[in-house]
């Protein structure tokens, strides 16, 4: 017999739809113990979350999220607000003694996080962060490429970033559709909301990073506000450029910015091992490239006059997470990410198996975010820990 799990929605924008998504999806594509009961949803203002919660479903909404917090037919709390709004309600949730999930970045700091972490250890209760593309099936692959040994001694991590929606100097910043120009709601620019998910990533496959440098531009330098309606100085970083050291010796180069003309959402990464490499393309997301240059068992070399670049089109039933959807060639898209995902935090609570990125791995990501602001101020090398 299935057991329910309430959930209460905070937010309504582009990640209120995804995760509600997610919710309503779940339980037609995996087999879990736990289903997904849309209970209610939250936004501070009652014209925006009633026809959100008509349209998704939900049986309730609020308008104050502690009250939402405070219901007792509530069991988890997830959090799609934006990031200055994230510590509070994280904190409160799990005094609250619900489980929380929190959109990406965890937090506006490490300090912020850092709170966070130890509210959610104490309280004992299930977290999560909603890093997706872990959940791509192909960067999934590219993680068990790795760990098979088959990238081998690594020696370069090369990610990329990039978007071109804020070119125009008259898009403005801030307000519901915005704040993520509006440094004091979304703490930084393209670091916290690009690159952190490219650091995720890279330590996902490649492990920590122990020391960053990095340099970062903010080209419209006002913009107007769009609750103030004044122009006010732009806080954000619009790019971000950084090199990075693993702990396992290899370099890295990361590189973000929203100023890439005919970019939209290019999320790459390539890993170099020894042995062979890694590449993958989100404007190109049913693809993992990898190229052998030895057998991961014996080490032998296996180069020949045909050996090159394989693309391997992610779709089979034994690749992650393809059994659950259809047949081999038939892809998935943006939004099944979200839904392995929280099929992955759902399986975590019925085998009491913490489910990975949680806050404190979402804290690991906000240490190098903020380290990479801070060598972009001071111009020095910052190590993480
Ligand atoms: C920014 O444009 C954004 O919406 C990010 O906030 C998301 O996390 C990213 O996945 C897509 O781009």
């Amino acid at each position: 017999m299935s057991k329910p799990l309430n959930i209460g929605m905070i937010g309504y924008g582009f990640m209120g739809r995804t995760h509600s998504n997610a919710y309503r999806k779940v339980n037609q594509f995996f087999d879990l113990e736990y289903h997904p009961v849309l209970k209610a949803c939250c936004a501070r203002k009652e014209e925006k979350i009633k026809p959100f919660a008509e349209n998704w479903g939900y049986e309730s909404f609020e308008t104050d999220w502690r009250k939402l917090v405070e219901r007792d037919d509530i069991d988890l709390i997830d959090i799609g607000s934006p990031n200055n709004t994230h510590k509070e309600i994280a904190i409160a949730a799990a005094e609250a003694g619900k489980m929380v999930l929190c959109e990406k970045p965890l937090a506006m700091t490490v300090e912020e996080g850092e709170e966070m972490c130890e509210a959610i250890e104490k309280a004992g209760v299930a977290n999560m962060v909603w890093f997706n593309y872990r959940r791509v099936p192909a960067i999934t692959l590219a993680k068990q490429v790795v760990d098979e040994g088959r990238v081998g001694k690594p020696f370069h991590y090369r990610a990329t970033y990039l978007q071109d929606w804020t070119i125009a100097s008259d898009v403005p910043q801030g307000g519901a559709a915005l704040w993520r120009l509006d440094a004091s709601v979304a703490g930084s620019g393209v670091t916290g909301d690009l690159l952190a998910h490219s650091i995720d990533t890279a330590e996902w496959l490649n492990g920590p990073i122990a020391r960053v440098v990095a340099k970062t531009e903010t080209f419209v330098k006002e913009r107007l506000h769009a609750e103030t309606n004044a122009m006010q100085p732009v806080t954000i970083d619009d790019a971000c450029m950084f090199l990075a050291i693993f702990e396992n010796g290899s370099m890295g180069t990361f590189e973000s910015t929203r100023y890439a003309r005919g970019r939209k959402n290019y999320n790459t990464f390539e890993l170099n091992g020894e042995q062979g490499s890694v590449f993958f393309d989100l404007e190109d997301p049913q693809y993992l490239s990898y190229f052998k240059y030895a057998d991961p068992k014996t080490g032998e070399k296996v180069e020949d006059h045909l050996t090159g670049w394989q693309k391997i089109h992610v779709t089979n039933f034994e690749h992650p997470y393809m059994d659950h959807w259809w047949v081999p060639g038939c892809t998935i898209g943006y939004e099944h990410t979200f839904i392995n995902a929280l099929a992955d935090f759902l399986k975590g609570i019925e085998t009491g198996e913490p489910t990975q990125p949680d806050f404190r791995s979402g804290l690991r990501t906000q240490k190098v975010c903020d380290a990479v602001l801070e060598s972009a101020r001071t111009g020095q090398w910052v190590d993480i820990n």
